[in-house]
């Protein structure tokens, strides 16, 4: 498998700890997100991707994976050992209704494209931010508070903590205030000693600058 990428995403950043924990090989390839307009807006990329973002999984020579929760979810299905979905029905629920409150209510409106937009509009990117990730966060402590043991749901590792681990960093890269948030940071911590967790981050990535 091949994972398009950058080494600060935190959608890229999700799918990176699903393989890791799953102890599934890839080869990755970087995607600057950055300079000059953006790789993701080249022709190439966009073929892979039409919505020109990152992660693109190949699955196969030639065959395209995009949307990180969409990734997980085929990850899961094909390699579902070790799991990242409990068994029960409510608790799977769960897991996806923890993980789409990130995925859908609080990453699209921080992203680097919105953030551009913003600016060119002549509004400040980072008050934007402020005022839907310090929100978005806490509306997630009230609703993992009481579901949460060593993780998001209950003591078995899930979507959930792969989609919080990356979001708190982004909170703090942007100083977002996440001193109000003992759930999240329990469980955050509980992640982040994990191996699969350290290797899989954003600093440690062949892309990340040295
Ligand atoms: N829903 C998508 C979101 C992907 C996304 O927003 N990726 C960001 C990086 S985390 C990106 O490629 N941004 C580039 C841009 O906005 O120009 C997913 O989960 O894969």
């Amino acid at each position: 498998m091949k994972l398009h990428g950058f080494w600060r995403s935190t959608a890229t950043w999700r799918v990176r700890i699903a393989l890791a924990y799953k102890g599934l090989t890839y080869e990755y390839v970087a995607v600057d997100l950055l300079t000059g307009a953006g790789a993701q807006h080249s022709p190439e990329h966009r073929r892979l991707n039409p919505m020109a973002q990152v992660p693109v999984l190949e699955v196969e020579e030639g065959l395209y994976l995009t949307q990180s929760i969409a990734i997980l979810e085929y990850l899961e299905e094909r390699w579902p050992t070790p799991p990242l979905l409990p068994r029960d029905p409510l608790a799977r629920a769960r897991v996806r209704q923890l993980t789409e409150v990130i995925n859908a209510g609080i990453q699209p409106l921080q992203n680097t494209g919105v953030q551009r937009h913003v600016e060119s509009l002549g509004a400040d990117a980072r008050a934007w931010i402020h005022r839907f990730v310090g929100p978005g966060l806490a509306a997630l402590e009230a609703m993992t508070r009481p579901l949460a043991g060593r993780f998001s749901v209950g003591d078995a590792l899930s979507f959930a903590d792969l989609t919080l681990v990356p979001q708190m960093a982004f909170a703090r890269r942007f100083g977002v205030d996440v001193t109000g948030l003992p759930t999240l940071l329990r469980v955050e911590a509980n992640c982040v000693e994990l191996e699969f967790f350290k290797k899989s981050h954003a600093d440690l990535q062949p892309d990340a600058p040295r």
